[in-house]
Protein backbone atom coordinates (compact mmCIF):
# COMPACT_ATOMS: atom_id res chain seq x y z
CA UNK A 1 0.00 0.00 0.00
CA UNK A 2 1.61 3.05 -1.06
CA UNK A 3 1.30 6.04 1.89
CA UNK A 4 1.90 9.58 1.25
CA UNK A 5 1.76 12.59 3.55
CA UNK A 6 1.70 15.62 1.49
CA UNK A 7 2.34 19.16 2.45
CA UNK A 8 1.16 21.86 0.22
CA UNK A 9 2.98 24.75 -1.63
CA UNK A 10 2.30 27.31 0.79
CA UNK A 11 4.00 30.37 1.26
CA UNK A 12 5.58 31.21 4.37
CA UNK A 13 5.04 34.82 5.87
CA UNK A 14 5.37 34.09 9.56
CA UNK A 15 5.93 36.83 12.35
CA UNK A 16 9.93 35.22 12.75
CA UNK A 17 10.32 38.19 9.52
CA UNK A 18 12.36 35.15 7.18
CA UNK A 19 10.54 35.25 4.50
CA UNK A 20 9.31 32.80 2.28
CA UNK A 21 12.85 31.22 2.14
CA UNK A 22 12.75 29.56 5.71
CA UNK A 23 11.80 26.30 5.41
CA UNK A 24 11.06 24.57 8.49
CA UNK A 25 11.32 20.24 8.87
CA UNK A 26 7.90 18.69 8.84
CA UNK A 27 7.15 17.73 12.18
CA UNK A 28 3.47 15.94 12.49
CA UNK A 29 4.30 13.96 9.37
CA UNK A 30 7.61 12.68 10.57
CA UNK A 31 6.24 12.31 13.70
CA UNK A 32 3.46 9.92 12.34
CA UNK A 33 5.46 8.45 9.64
CA UNK A 34 7.89 7.25 12.37
CA UNK A 35 4.87 5.52 14.23
CA UNK A 36 3.62 3.74 10.93
CA UNK A 37 7.41 2.93 10.39
CA UNK A 38 7.21 0.89 13.71
CA UNK A 39 3.79 -0.47 13.04
CA UNK A 40 4.94 -1.93 9.85
CA UNK A 41 3.93 0.30 7.21
CA UNK A 42 6.31 2.56 4.90
CA UNK A 43 4.95 6.13 3.97
CA UNK A 44 6.91 9.26 2.23
CA UNK A 45 7.01 12.66 2.70
CA UNK A 46 5.81 14.94 -0.32
CA UNK A 47 7.14 18.49 1.17
CA UNK A 48 6.31 20.57 -1.82
CA UNK A 49 7.65 24.07 0.34
CA UNK A 50 10.77 22.05 1.38
CA UNK A 51 11.34 20.54 -2.33
CA UNK A 52 10.33 24.19 -3.90
CA UNK A 53 7.37 22.45 -5.63
CA UNK A 54 4.87 24.43 -7.47
CA UNK A 55 1.16 23.10 -7.36
CA UNK A 56 1.79 21.92 -11.26
CA UNK A 57 4.39 20.24 -10.04
CA UNK A 58 2.45 18.49 -7.70
CA UNK A 59 -0.31 17.68 -9.82
CA UNK A 60 2.74 15.70 -12.43
CA UNK A 61 3.60 14.05 -9.03
CA UNK A 62 0.73 12.75 -8.12
CA UNK A 63 0.03 11.60 -10.85
CA UNK A 64 3.12 9.20 -11.71
CA UNK A 65 3.26 7.95 -7.46
CA UNK A 66 0.04 6.60 -7.98
CA UNK A 67 -0.53 6.55 -4.16
CA UNK A 68 -3.36 4.87 -2.47
CA UNK A 69 -3.53 6.80 0.73
CA UNK A 70 -2.61 10.58 0.93
CA UNK A 71 -2.54 12.02 4.43
CA UNK A 72 -2.79 15.72 4.42
CA UNK A 73 -1.82 17.51 7.77
CA UNK A 74 -4.38 20.33 8.90
CA UNK A 75 -2.21 22.02 11.05
CA UNK A 76 -2.52 25.57 10.92
CA UNK A 77 -6.22 27.73 10.12
CA UNK A 78 -3.79 30.21 7.89
CA UNK A 79 -2.89 27.27 5.60
CA UNK A 80 -6.92 26.06 5.38
CA UNK A 81 -6.99 26.75 1.65
CA UNK A 82 -3.55 25.33 1.10
CA UNK A 83 -4.80 21.93 2.22
CA UNK A 84 -8.54 21.91 0.86
CA UNK A 85 -6.58 22.71 -2.52
CA UNK A 86 -4.32 19.96 -1.77
CA UNK A 87 -7.10 17.23 -0.96
CA UNK A 88 -8.93 18.79 -3.99
CA UNK A 89 -5.59 18.33 -6.56
CA UNK A 90 -5.05 14.55 -4.76
CA UNK A 91 -8.62 13.08 -5.98
CA UNK A 92 -8.73 15.01 -9.49
CA UNK A 93 -5.83 13.04 -10.36
CA UNK A 94 -6.50 10.22 -9.19
CA UNK A 95 -10.14 9.89 -7.95
CA UNK A 96 -9.65 5.82 -5.86
CA UNK A 97 -6.59 7.66 -3.87
CA UNK A 98 -8.01 7.75 0.03
CA UNK A 99 -7.68 10.75 1.14
CA UNK A 100 -6.94 11.19 5.09
CA UNK A 101 -6.53 14.55 6.95
CA UNK A 102 -5.99 15.48 10.70
CA UNK A 103 -4.27 18.65 13.00
CA UNK A 104 -4.70 20.96 15.18
CA UNK A 105 -7.22 23.47 12.54
CA UNK A 106 -9.06 20.18 11.60
CA UNK A 107 -9.47 18.70 14.46
CA UNK A 108 -10.91 22.35 15.89
CA UNK A 109 -13.77 21.81 13.13
CA UNK A 110 -13.85 18.84 11.73
CA UNK A 111 -17.28 18.59 10.70
CA UNK A 112 -16.84 21.93 8.46
CA UNK A 113 -13.96 20.61 7.02
CA UNK A 114 -15.83 17.63 6.14
CA UNK A 115 -18.72 19.29 4.29
CA UNK A 116 -16.54 22.05 2.79
CA UNK A 117 -14.32 19.21 1.25
CA UNK A 118 -16.49 16.35 -0.17
CA UNK A 119 -12.55 15.38 -1.54
CA UNK A 120 -11.95 14.30 2.15
CA UNK A 121 -12.87 10.82 2.72
CA UNK A 122 -11.54 10.63 6.74
CA UNK A 123 -10.70 13.33 9.29
CA UNK A 124 -9.07 12.23 12.32
CA UNK A 125 -9.85 13.90 15.30
CA UNK A 126 -7.03 14.50 17.59
CA UNK A 127 -3.67 12.48 17.94
CA UNK A 128 -2.97 10.39 14.89
CA UNK A 129 -0.81 7.36 16.23
CA UNK A 130 -4.02 4.70 16.63
CA UNK A 131 -6.30 5.70 14.61
CA UNK A 132 -4.40 6.49 11.45
CA UNK A 133 -2.87 2.94 11.89
CA UNK A 134 -6.36 1.24 12.75
CA UNK A 135 -7.80 3.25 9.70
CA UNK A 136 -4.55 2.05 7.56
CA UNK A 137 -5.49 -1.71 8.35
CA UNK A 138 -8.95 -1.60 7.84
CA UNK A 139 -8.70 0.09 4.35
CA UNK A 140 -5.67 -2.12 3.57
CA UNK A 141 -8.18 -5.34 4.52
CA UNK A 142 -11.35 -3.95 2.70
CA UNK A 143 -12.93 -3.91 6.32
CA UNK A 144 -15.34 -1.12 5.55
CA UNK A 145 -17.46 -2.32 8.81
CA UNK A 146 -14.62 -1.75 10.88
CA UNK A 147 -14.22 1.83 10.23
CA UNK A 148 -17.53 2.50 11.84
CA UNK A 149 -15.27 0.89 15.11
CA UNK A 150 -12.50 2.96 14.91
CA UNK A 151 -12.26 5.65 17.91
CA UNK A 152 -11.31 9.41 16.77
CA UNK A 153 -12.50 8.93 12.92
CA UNK A 154 -15.03 11.11 10.66
CA UNK A 155 -16.54 9.87 7.59
CA UNK A 156 -19.24 9.68 5.08
CA UNK A 157 -22.20 7.19 5.03
CA UNK A 158 -25.20 7.88 2.68
CA UNK A 159 -23.63 11.02 2.31
CA UNK A 160 -24.26 12.18 6.05
CA UNK A 161 -20.91 12.90 7.96
CA UNK A 162 -20.50 10.12 10.82
CA UNK A 163 -18.31 11.05 13.84
CA UNK A 164 -17.01 8.01 15.51
CA UNK A 165 -16.45 7.77 19.25
CA UNK A 166 -13.42 10.41 20.41
CA UNK A 167 -10.01 8.70 20.93
CA UNK A 168 -8.49 8.74 24.31
CA UNK A 169 -5.57 10.45 24.73
CA UNK A 170 -2.22 8.34 23.97
CA UNK A 171 -1.32 7.78 27.29
CA UNK A 172 2.49 6.96 27.09
CA UNK A 173 4.51 9.50 25.23
CA UNK A 174 7.46 7.29 25.47
CA UNK A 175 6.51 4.50 23.36
CA UNK A 176 7.03 7.43 20.32
CA UNK A 177 9.33 6.63 18.10
CA UNK A 178 12.20 9.26 17.09
CA UNK A 179 10.55 11.60 14.71
CA UNK A 180 11.35 9.67 10.76
CA UNK A 181 13.44 12.38 10.39
CA UNK A 182 15.21 10.15 7.09
CA UNK A 183 11.82 11.39 5.12
CA UNK A 184 12.90 14.91 4.69
CA UNK A 185 15.85 16.00 2.80
CA UNK A 186 18.38 16.89 4.76
CA UNK A 187 19.33 20.87 4.28
CA UNK A 188 21.95 21.99 2.76
CA UNK A 189 22.59 25.83 4.54
CA UNK A 190 20.96 26.84 7.48
CA UNK A 191 17.18 27.78 6.44
CA UNK A 192 16.47 29.45 9.40
CA UNK A 193 18.00 32.75 9.27
CA UNK A 194 16.96 34.12 12.72
CA UNK A 195 19.61 31.36 14.82
CA UNK A 196 23.27 32.17 13.59
CA UNK A 197 24.66 30.21 11.01
CA UNK A 198 27.22 28.70 13.23
CA UNK A 199 24.68 26.96 15.03
CA UNK A 200 24.02 24.74 12.03
CA UNK A 201 21.61 22.05 10.73
CA UNK A 202 18.35 22.08 13.06
CA UNK A 203 15.19 20.63 13.96
CA UNK A 204 12.27 21.19 15.98
CA UNK A 205 11.12 18.64 18.15
CA UNK A 206 7.68 17.91 20.51
CA UNK A 207 8.47 16.09 23.45
CA UNK A 208 4.88 16.90 25.43
CA UNK A 209 1.62 17.09 24.57
CA UNK A 210 -1.55 19.71 26.42
CA UNK A 211 -0.60 22.20 28.59
CA UNK A 212 -2.03 22.96 32.03
CA UNK A 213 -2.73 26.74 30.80
CA UNK A 214 -6.31 27.24 30.15
CA UNK A 215 -5.81 30.20 27.92
CA UNK A 216 -9.23 31.15 25.49
CA UNK A 217 -7.39 31.94 22.54
CA UNK A 218 -4.94 28.95 22.57
CA UNK A 219 -6.29 26.19 19.96
CA UNK A 220 -3.62 23.82 20.45
CA UNK A 221 -4.73 23.51 24.41
CA UNK A 222 -8.51 22.83 23.07
CA UNK A 223 -7.09 19.86 20.72
CA UNK A 224 -4.05 18.29 22.64
CA UNK A 225 -6.22 17.73 26.07
CA UNK A 226 -4.68 17.23 29.14
CA UNK A 227 -0.52 17.63 29.59
CA UNK A 228 1.15 14.78 28.90
CA UNK A 229 5.07 14.45 28.92
CA UNK A 230 8.05 12.12 27.66
CA UNK A 231 10.00 11.26 30.49
CA UNK A 232 13.54 13.33 30.74
CA UNK A 233 15.66 10.24 29.65
CA UNK A 234 13.38 9.18 26.75
CA UNK A 235 13.36 13.01 25.69
CA UNK A 236 17.50 12.83 26.17
CA UNK A 237 17.74 9.60 23.85
CA UNK A 238 15.58 11.04 20.87
CA UNK A 239 17.72 14.90 21.64
CA UNK A 240 21.28 12.37 21.77
CA UNK A 241 19.66 11.13 18.48
CA UNK A 242 19.09 14.50 16.68
CA UNK A 243 22.65 16.03 18.12
CA UNK A 244 24.74 12.67 16.52
CA UNK A 245 23.01 13.07 13.12
CA UNK A 246 24.30 16.53 12.78
CA UNK A 247 21.48 18.74 14.70
CA UNK A 248 23.07 20.82 16.51
CA UNK A 249 19.96 23.38 16.91
CA UNK A 250 17.24 22.36 18.58
CA UNK A 251 13.69 24.03 19.08
CA UNK A 252 11.75 22.27 21.39
CA UNK A 253 8.30 23.49 20.20
CA UNK A 254 6.09 22.24 23.30
CA UNK A 255 3.46 24.40 24.22
CA UNK A 256 5.79 24.93 27.51
CA UNK A 257 8.78 22.61 27.62
CA UNK A 258 9.43 23.00 31.47
CA UNK A 259 5.81 22.77 33.22
CA UNK A 260 7.42 19.60 35.06
CA UNK A 261 10.57 20.64 37.66
CA UNK A 262 11.31 17.17 38.11
CA UNK A 263 11.77 16.71 34.56
CA UNK A 264 13.25 19.58 33.60
CA UNK A 265 16.17 18.85 36.38
CA UNK A 266 17.00 16.03 34.92
CA UNK A 267 16.63 16.82 31.15
CA UNK A 268 19.55 19.72 32.12
CA UNK A 269 21.33 17.12 33.84
CA UNK A 270 20.99 14.76 31.47
CA UNK A 271 22.40 16.82 28.41
CA UNK A 272 25.50 18.16 30.77
CA UNK A 273 26.32 14.10 31.65
CA UNK A 274 26.12 13.47 27.92
CA UNK A 275 28.09 16.33 26.85
CA UNK A 276 25.00 17.59 24.38
CA UNK A 277 26.72 20.87 22.97
CA UNK A 278 23.40 21.83 21.37
CA UNK A 279 21.99 24.96 21.04
CA UNK A 280 18.49 25.08 22.45
CA UNK A 281 15.50 27.38 21.79
CA UNK A 282 12.60 26.76 24.27
CA UNK A 283 8.73 27.71 25.04
CA UNK A 284 8.06 28.20 28.82
CA UNK A 285 5.31 30.15 30.57
CA UNK A 286 7.07 33.09 32.56
CA UNK A 287 5.99 31.44 36.39
CA UNK A 288 8.37 28.36 36.06
CA UNK A 289 11.19 30.92 34.75
CA UNK A 290 10.62 32.45 38.13
CA UNK A 291 9.84 29.12 39.98
CA UNK A 292 13.64 27.94 38.67
CA UNK A 293 15.52 30.74 39.67
CA UNK A 294 18.05 28.83 41.30
CA UNK A 295 18.95 26.32 38.30
CA UNK A 296 18.56 28.85 35.27
CA UNK A 297 22.59 28.67 35.35
CA UNK A 298 22.03 25.65 34.76
CA UNK A 299 19.55 26.27 31.85
CA UNK A 300 22.50 28.42 30.40
CA UNK A 301 25.17 25.50 30.86
CA UNK A 302 23.16 23.18 29.13
CA UNK A 303 22.93 25.46 25.73
CA UNK A 304 19.30 27.28 26.29
CA UNK A 305 20.21 30.02 23.94
CA UNK A 306 16.41 31.68 23.90
CA UNK A 307 13.36 31.61 25.83
CA UNK A 308 9.73 31.98 24.18
CA UNK A 309 7.11 32.98 26.10
CA UNK A 310 3.84 34.64 26.34
CA UNK A 311 3.50 37.89 27.75
CA UNK A 312 0.29 39.10 26.31
CA UNK A 313 -0.85 42.04 27.82
CA UNK A 314 0.45 45.05 29.96
CA UNK A 315 -3.12 44.87 31.44
CA UNK A 316 -4.26 42.60 34.25
CA UNK A 317 -7.53 42.69 33.19
CA UNK A 318 -6.70 41.60 29.81
CA UNK A 319 -4.70 38.87 31.59
CA UNK A 320 -7.78 37.63 33.33
CA UNK A 321 -10.23 37.74 30.90
CA UNK A 322 -7.98 36.05 28.81
CA UNK A 323 -7.71 33.24 31.30
CA UNK A 324 -3.68 33.43 31.19
CA UNK A 325 -3.12 32.66 34.57
CA UNK A 326 -0.83 34.81 35.40
CA UNK A 327 0.36 38.04 36.96
CA UNK A 328 2.15 40.88 34.94
CA UNK A 329 4.78 40.48 36.98
CA UNK A 330 5.39 37.50 36.38
CA UNK A 331 6.97 38.28 32.99
CA UNK A 332 8.91 41.37 34.19
CA UNK A 333 10.40 39.41 37.07
CA UNK A 334 10.60 36.09 34.19
CA UNK A 335 12.72 38.55 31.77
CA UNK A 336 14.83 39.90 34.04
CA UNK A 337 16.06 36.77 35.07
CA UNK A 338 16.62 35.74 31.94
CA UNK A 339 18.92 38.80 31.39
CA UNK A 340 20.53 37.53 34.58
CA UNK A 341 21.39 34.00 33.23
CA UNK A 342 22.63 35.21 29.97
CA UNK A 343 19.40 33.79 27.57
CA UNK A 344 17.62 35.58 25.22
CA UNK A 345 14.13 36.07 25.83
CA UNK A 346 11.30 36.09 23.45
CA UNK A 347 8.28 37.73 24.23
CA UNK A 348 4.13 37.61 22.89
CA UNK A 349 2.17 40.51 23.03
CA UNK A 350 -1.58 40.23 21.91
CA UNK A 351 -3.61 43.40 20.13
CA UNK A 352 -6.89 43.44 19.70
CA UNK A 353 -8.54 42.97 22.95
CA UNK A 354 -12.49 44.21 22.93
CA UNK A 355 -11.21 46.92 25.33
CA UNK A 356 -8.52 47.76 23.49
CA UNK A 357 -8.21 51.59 22.48
CA UNK A 358 -5.43 53.82 21.13
CA UNK A 359 -4.39 54.50 24.92
CA UNK A 360 -3.68 50.48 25.43
CA UNK A 361 -1.95 49.95 22.30
CA UNK A 362 0.44 52.74 23.44
CA UNK A 363 0.54 51.52 26.67
CA UNK A 364 1.69 47.73 25.56
CA UNK A 365 3.86 49.68 23.18
CA UNK A 366 5.71 51.46 26.56
CA UNK A 367 5.25 48.07 28.63
CA UNK A 368 7.41 46.61 25.85
CA UNK A 369 9.81 49.13 25.80
CA UNK A 370 10.11 48.92 29.89
CA UNK A 371 10.00 45.29 29.68
CA UNK A 372 13.11 45.30 27.10
CA UNK A 373 13.20 41.57 25.88
CA UNK A 374 15.42 40.59 23.24
CA UNK A 375 13.04 40.07 20.76
CA UNK A 376 9.33 41.17 21.14
CA UNK A 377 6.60 40.00 18.55
CA UNK A 378 3.18 41.66 18.50
CA UNK A 379 0.18 39.56 17.87
CA UNK A 380 -3.20 40.47 17.11
CA UNK A 381 -5.94 38.91 18.93
CA UNK A 382 -7.03 35.91 16.71
CA UNK A 383 -10.50 34.24 17.25
CA UNK A 384 -9.56 30.38 16.18
CA UNK A 385 -12.42 28.96 14.85
CA UNK A 386 -13.23 26.30 17.86
CA UNK A 387 -11.84 28.00 20.25
CA UNK A 388 -13.49 29.36 23.64
CA UNK A 389 -12.31 33.01 22.46
CA UNK A 390 -13.92 32.47 18.98
CA UNK A 391 -17.33 31.30 20.37
CA UNK A 392 -17.46 34.36 23.02
CA UNK A 393 -16.45 36.82 19.59
CA UNK A 394 -19.14 35.35 17.35
CA UNK A 395 -21.68 35.69 20.27
CA UNK A 396 -20.75 39.45 20.47
CA UNK A 397 -20.50 39.23 16.48
CA UNK A 398 -17.48 41.00 15.77
CA UNK A 399 -15.58 38.58 13.48
CA UNK A 400 -15.52 40.18 10.29
CA UNK A 401 -13.83 38.24 7.91
CA UNK A 402 -14.12 34.17 7.27
CA UNK A 403 -10.68 34.69 5.38
CA UNK A 404 -8.63 31.64 6.65
CA UNK A 405 -5.52 33.25 5.02
CA UNK A 406 -5.59 35.66 7.56
CA UNK A 407 -5.64 34.20 10.39
CA UNK A 408 -1.73 34.31 11.15
CA UNK A 409 -2.23 36.20 14.08
CA UNK A 410 -0.63 39.44 11.64
CA UNK A 411 -4.01 40.26 9.94
CA UNK A 412 -6.56 41.95 11.61
CA UNK A 413 -9.67 40.22 11.72
CA UNK A 414 -12.32 41.72 14.29
CA UNK A 415 -12.69 45.44 15.48
CA UNK A 416 -12.78 46.78 19.21
CA UNK A 417 -15.01 49.03 20.55
CA UNK A 418 -12.71 51.86 19.74
CA UNK A 419 -10.73 50.67 16.48
CA UNK A 420 -11.56 49.40 13.30
CA UNK A 421 -10.45 46.54 12.05
CA UNK A 422 -7.79 48.16 9.66
CA UNK A 423 -6.91 50.24 12.22
CA UNK A 424 -5.58 47.91 14.73
CA UNK A 425 -4.00 45.73 11.71
CA UNK A 426 -1.61 49.06 11.31
CA UNK A 427 -1.34 49.38 14.83
CA UNK A 428 0.65 46.47 15.31
CA UNK A 429 3.05 47.43 12.38
CA UNK A 430 3.20 50.49 14.16
CA UNK A 431 4.00 48.39 17.72
CA UNK A 432 6.89 46.47 15.89
CA UNK A 433 8.31 50.30 14.53
CA UNK A 434 8.39 51.20 17.64
CA UNK A 435 10.26 48.22 19.37
CA UNK A 436 12.34 47.89 17.13
CA UNK A 437 13.72 50.73 15.14
CA UNK A 438 12.54 53.84 16.90
CA UNK A 439 15.68 53.64 19.69
CA UNK A 440 19.13 53.26 18.20
CA UNK A 441 20.32 53.22 21.77
CA UNK A 442 18.58 50.47 22.04
CA UNK A 443 19.64 48.58 18.36
CA UNK A 444 23.84 49.20 19.22
CA UNK A 445 22.89 47.54 22.63
CA UNK A 446 21.56 44.32 21.79
CA UNK A 447 24.31 44.35 18.84
CA UNK A 448 26.81 44.35 21.94
CA UNK A 449 24.82 42.26 23.74
CA UNK A 450 26.42 39.23 25.47
CA UNK A 451 23.91 36.83 24.10
CA UNK A 452 24.82 35.39 20.33
CA UNK A 453 20.96 34.76 19.48
CA UNK A 454 20.44 38.56 20.48
CA UNK A 455 23.44 40.09 18.24
CA UNK A 456 22.21 37.49 15.49
CA UNK A 457 18.56 38.98 15.36
CA UNK A 458 19.79 42.70 15.60
CA UNK A 459 22.36 42.14 12.60
CA UNK A 460 19.51 40.43 10.56
CA UNK A 461 17.13 42.69 11.75
CA UNK A 462 19.42 45.79 10.22
CA UNK A 463 20.42 43.25 6.85
CA UNK A 464 16.65 42.62 6.08
CA UNK A 465 15.13 46.04 6.90
CA UNK A 466 12.43 45.62 4.75
CA UNK A 467 11.99 41.67 5.50
CA UNK A 468 11.86 41.39 9.32
CA UNK A 469 10.05 41.88 10.73
CA UNK A 470 7.18 41.39 7.69
CA UNK A 471 4.74 44.68 7.36
CA UNK A 472 1.71 42.61 5.78
CA UNK A 473 -1.07 43.79 3.11
CA UNK A 474 -4.34 44.52 5.42
CA UNK A 475 -6.21 41.93 3.31
C1 LIG B 1 6.08 23.39 14.47
C2 LIG B 1 5.15 24.57 14.42
C3 LIG B 1 5.35 25.51 13.42
C4 LIG B 1 6.40 25.40 12.35
C5 LIG B 1 5.79 24.72 11.10
C6 LIG B 1 6.37 23.39 10.90
C7 LIG B 1 5.83 22.81 9.61
N1 LIG B 1 6.69 22.35 8.80
O1 LIG B 1 4.66 22.82 9.35
C8 LIG B 1 6.69 26.90 12.05
C9 LIG B 1 7.73 27.37 13.01
C10 LIG B 1 7.10 27.23 10.66
C11 LIG B 1 5.35 27.49 12.43
C12 LIG B 1 4.91 28.66 11.89
C13 LIG B 1 3.73 29.26 12.26
N2 LIG B 1 2.88 28.83 13.20
CO1 LIG B 1 3.14 27.18 14.19
N3 LIG B 1 3.33 25.74 15.37
C14 LIG B 1 4.12 24.74 15.38
C15 LIG B 1 3.88 23.91 16.67
C16 LIG B 1 4.91 24.40 17.66
C17 LIG B 1 3.98 22.43 16.59
C18 LIG B 1 3.03 21.72 15.64
C19 LIG B 1 3.42 20.28 15.57
O2 LIG B 1 3.94 19.83 14.58
N4 LIG B 1 3.25 19.53 16.67
C20 LIG B 1 3.68 18.14 16.79
C21 LIG B 1 2.64 17.20 16.24
C22 LIG B 1 3.06 15.77 16.45
O3 LIG B 1 1.44 17.43 16.92
P1 LIG B 1 0.15 17.85 16.10
O4 LIG B 1 0.49 18.79 15.01
O5 LIG B 1 -0.93 18.22 17.03
O6 LIG B 1 -0.22 16.46 15.39
C23 LIG B 1 -0.92 15.43 16.02
C24 LIG B 1 -2.41 15.48 15.68
O7 LIG B 1 -2.88 16.77 15.41
C25 LIG B 1 -2.56 14.52 14.53
N5 LIG B 1 -2.30 14.93 13.17
C26 LIG B 1 -1.57 15.93 12.67
N6 LIG B 1 -1.53 15.88 11.36
C27 LIG B 1 -2.23 14.81 10.97
C28 LIG B 1 -2.48 14.28 9.71
C29 LIG B 1 -3.23 13.11 9.60
C30 LIG B 1 -3.49 12.54 8.27
C31 LIG B 1 -3.72 12.47 10.76
C32 LIG B 1 -4.51 11.25 10.66
C33 LIG B 1 -3.48 13.02 12.03
C34 LIG B 1 -2.73 14.18 12.12
O8 LIG B 1 -1.59 13.52 14.86
C35 LIG B 1 -0.41 14.15 15.40
C36 LIG B 1 0.24 13.21 16.36
O9 LIG B 1 -0.64 12.78 17.35
C37 LIG B 1 2.46 24.37 17.07
C38 LIG B 1 2.23 24.46 18.59
C39 LIG B 1 2.22 23.08 19.21
N7 LIG B 1 3.10 22.84 20.18
O10 LIG B 1 1.44 22.24 18.83
C40 LIG B 1 2.38 25.77 16.45
C41 LIG B 1 1.08 26.21 15.82
C42 LIG B 1 0.56 25.11 14.95
N8 LIG B 1 1.48 27.33 14.99
C43 LIG B 1 0.64 28.30 14.96
C44 LIG B 1 0.79 29.53 14.23
C45 LIG B 1 -0.25 30.57 14.46
C46 LIG B 1 1.87 29.72 13.36
C47 LIG B 1 2.10 30.96 12.48
C48 LIG B 1 0.86 31.34 11.69
C49 LIG B 1 2.61 32.10 13.36
C50 LIG B 1 3.13 33.28 12.59
N9 LIG B 1 2.29 34.24 12.31
O11 LIG B 1 4.28 33.33 12.28
C51 LIG B 1 3.28 30.50 11.60
C52 LIG B 1 2.94 30.24 10.13
C53 LIG B 1 3.00 31.55 9.41
C54 LIG B 1 3.00 31.51 7.94
N10 LIG B 1 1.97 32.07 7.31
O12 LIG B 1 3.93 31.08 7.35
C55 LIG B 1 -0.57 27.99 15.81
C56 LIG B 1 -1.74 27.59 14.92
C57 LIG B 1 -3.06 28.03 15.45
C58 LIG B 1 -4.11 27.72 14.43
N11 LIG B 1 -5.23 27.16 14.86
O13 LIG B 1 -3.93 28.01 13.27
C59 LIG B 1 -0.01 26.86 16.74
C60 LIG B 1 -1.03 25.85 17.22
C61 LIG B 1 0.68 27.58 17.92
C62 LIG B 1 -0.26 28.20 18.92
N12 LIG B 1 0.10 28.09 20.19
O14 LIG B 1 -1.25 28.79 18.64
N13 LIG B 1 4.70 26.71 13.31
Amino acid sequence: MKIAFVKPPYVIASYYGCGNDFVPPAVSETVLAAWLEKSGYEAEIIDCHAGRMSWDDLGILLEERKIDVACVSGTMTTFHDDYIRAIKLIKEKRPETVTIGGGIHFSLIPEKIMEQCPELDYLVKGEGEITLTELIAALENNDDGKIKGIDGVYYRESGKIVANRPRELFKDLDLLPDPAWHLIPKFGLNPYSFTPEEWGDWTILVTSRGCVGKCTFCSPMHTQGKYREMSANRTLDMIEHAYKTGKTTIWIDDLAFNINRKRIEKFLDGIIERKIKAHFLIHSRPEYILRDRDILHKYREAGIEMVHMGAESYSQDDLDIWKKGISVNTTVEAVSLLKENDMASWVFFMLGAWEHSITDVNAMIDFSKKLDPDVAIFCIATPYPGTDYAADMEKMGIIETSKYRLYDQIHGIMPTKHLTREEIHKLRGRAFFEFYRSDAEKIERKLQSKNEFTRHWYRRLIANANVAPAIPEFE
